[in-house]
């Protein structure tokens, strides 16, 4: 038997993904750190590079967990308020399709995930192989709401047929982002146009964001327990 394949099997399909990514980092990048277990492992990778090679390079958090991950390695960071431009996004997905079209938002760090996204150049997602679908909407869609007049918005939304569900916390009350949003998460079953049903979505007073990113995609790396990974591109 070969001793390779032996300590190769059973490794972590997010962990290879994210060090297949990681590994394409340069120096001199402004890099956004995604938020998730996924994003976490790059993050922990990025320290180590940064560690180990003395690169330079700014990370821009999406969220308060991933920032504080970040302090703790020493990363440095930059407020995206001084940016212009993010050279490369690492980030996780709940669920990929075939163009690449996204549902995030399952941590709950849709908004900035979003918006920093949609201000880099190279966005790099980075998975395990059960987030590959043939079509988007198993996973329950996440939706930031604003908290004013939550109950109309939430009406209005019911008016897309869908089983709808606020997310609470442990204590039972409204689940807040880090921009004290509240969230809905609406279970599709399938969407089979998704730009179509985030713009529909966007276009309702007191929704914030919704957690369908479509068309932001560079490439999805797919990271499987053998070590090996699949680059999926736009088509
Ligand atoms: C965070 O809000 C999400 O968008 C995550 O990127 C997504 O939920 C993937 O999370 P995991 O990497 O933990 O599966």
């Amino acid at each position: 038997m070969n001793p390779l394949q032996i300590r190769e099997v059973g490794l972590d399909a997010k962990e290879v993904a994210a060090r297949r990514a990681v590994a394409e980092v340069r120096d001199g990048m402004i890099i956004g750190l995604g938020t998730g277990s996924t994003a976490a492992h790059a993050i922990r990778i990025l320290g180590e590079r940064i560690q180990a090679e003395g690169i330079r390079i700014q990370g821009v958090p999406t969220s308060a967990r991933s920032k504080e991950q970040a302090e703790q390695l020493g990363i440095p960071l930059v407020d995206f308020a001084q940016v212009e431009r993010v050279d490369m996004t690492i980030d996780g997905a709940d669920e990929v399709d075939p163009n690449l079209h996204l549902i995030k938002g399952g941590g709950g760090a849709l908004v900035q995930e979003k918006i920093v996204a949609s201000a880099t150049r190279d966005l790099l997602i980075i998975c395990d192989p059960s987030k590959v679908k043939a079509q988007l909407g198993a996973f329950p869609l996440p939706i930031a709401i604003i908290p004013f007049g939550w109950q109309a918005t939430l009406r209005k939304l019911r008016s897309f047929g869908y089983p709808l569900h606020l997310r609470t916390d442990s204590a039972g009350d409204p689940y807040r982002t880090d921009d004290r949003l509240y969230i809905v998460d609406m279970q599709c079953g399938e969407i089979p146009d998704p730009p179509a049903l985030e713009q529909r979505i966007k276009s309702i007073i007191g929704v914030a964001e919704v957690g369908l990113f479509t068309g932001l995609t560079r490439r999805v790396i797919v990271g499987n327990s053998d070590g090996s990974t699949q680059i999926l591109e736009r088509p």
